[in-house]
């Protein structure tokens, strides 16, 4: 297979680029922005992220494809705060990255390599974190959480015994899933799905973004709920680092 060596290579020369998909609260404030990897192979053209992300998962290419991530998504960060744009940015993390040693150590000095604030910087994780090794993912969060850095849970809803996770992970923010926001507005039980999480994480203390919003009745149906901030395609798509930073100036 080829692909995994041309995906090695293509991080090493910097080919693969980083997208921004805001996160705005019901007030129109943009909480975050989440770095979205894309990669456009020389042959093949785009390759989706799922499937060169499994490739990096089997492969062991995991902790390099997170480094890099990590390190375009902070000097970034770096040059929009240069700019007098504060905004933090979420990276996405593997079960991998949390279970490897020294990952929050490493962390916390590419913050301090980018002078960028902990404050401003935002992991996703999902549930399987919990999978293999409960209680070093549970260190490494701690840790990370300690520093500052700000754990978000991703995909909520699609893992086994949710409930049972969500105490012992120390996140601030968790994601409703796309596949309980999309038939939101026409689906009653994906309605009630939507406003049980939302009640459980607000009794957590959790603030909760909803994924996948394409239309104002959704919209409208998640502000009714109480739902805290949005991420989906009504509000902008994954966009190249320069229309992220047109796109926040145009917010003010
Ligand atoms: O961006 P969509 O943009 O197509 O992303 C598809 C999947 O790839 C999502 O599950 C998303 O979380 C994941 N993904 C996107 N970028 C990254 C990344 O930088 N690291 C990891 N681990 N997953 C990512
Ligand atoms: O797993 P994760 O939540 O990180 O996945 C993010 C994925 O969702 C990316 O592939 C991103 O492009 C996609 N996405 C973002 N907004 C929308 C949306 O409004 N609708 C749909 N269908 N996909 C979206
Ligand atoms: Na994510
Ligand atoms: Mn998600």
């Amino acid at each position: 297979l080829g692909l995994l060596g041309d995906l090695r290579r293509a991080l090493d020369a910097g080919d693969v680029e980083l997208h921004y998909q805001p996160k705005v609260r019901f007030d129109g404030h943009v909480s975050g922005l989440e770095a979205l990897v894309r990669w456009v192979h020389p042959d093949r053209g785009r390759v989706p992220p799922d499937e060169f992300i499994a490739i990096a998962e089997s492969s062991g290419l995991m902790p390099r494809l997170t480094e890099y991530v990590l390190e375009t998504a902070l000097a970034q960060v770096a040059r929009w705060r240069a700019m007098g744009l504060e905004v933090p940015v979420a990276v996405n993390v593997s079960p991998r990255d949390v279970h490897s040693p020294g990952f929050a150590g490493a962390v916390a000095a590419r913050l301090a390599r980018h002078r960028v604030p902990p404050g401003a910087l935002q992991l996703e994780i999902t549930e399987h974190v919990l999978l293999e090794d409960p209680q070093r993912a549970a260190d490494t969060l701690a840790g990370l959480t300690a520093h500052g850095v700000k754990m978000s849970l991703d995909d909520f809803g699609t893992g086994y015994s949710s409930l049972v996770h969500l105490r012992r992970l120390p996140v601030s923010e968790l994601k409703i899933d796309r596949s309980f926001v999309a038939r939101l507005a026409v689906d009653n039980e994906d309605a009630e799905i939507v406003r049980c999480t939302l009640d459980l994480a607000h009794s957590l203390g959790l603030l909760v973004v909803a994924e996948g919003v394409e239309d104002d009745e959704t919209w409208e149906r998640l502000r009714d709920l109480g739902c805290d901030a949005v991420q989906g395609w009504l509000v902008a798509a994954a966009m190249p680092p320069d229309e992220t930073t047109a796109w926040l100036r145009a917010r003010g």
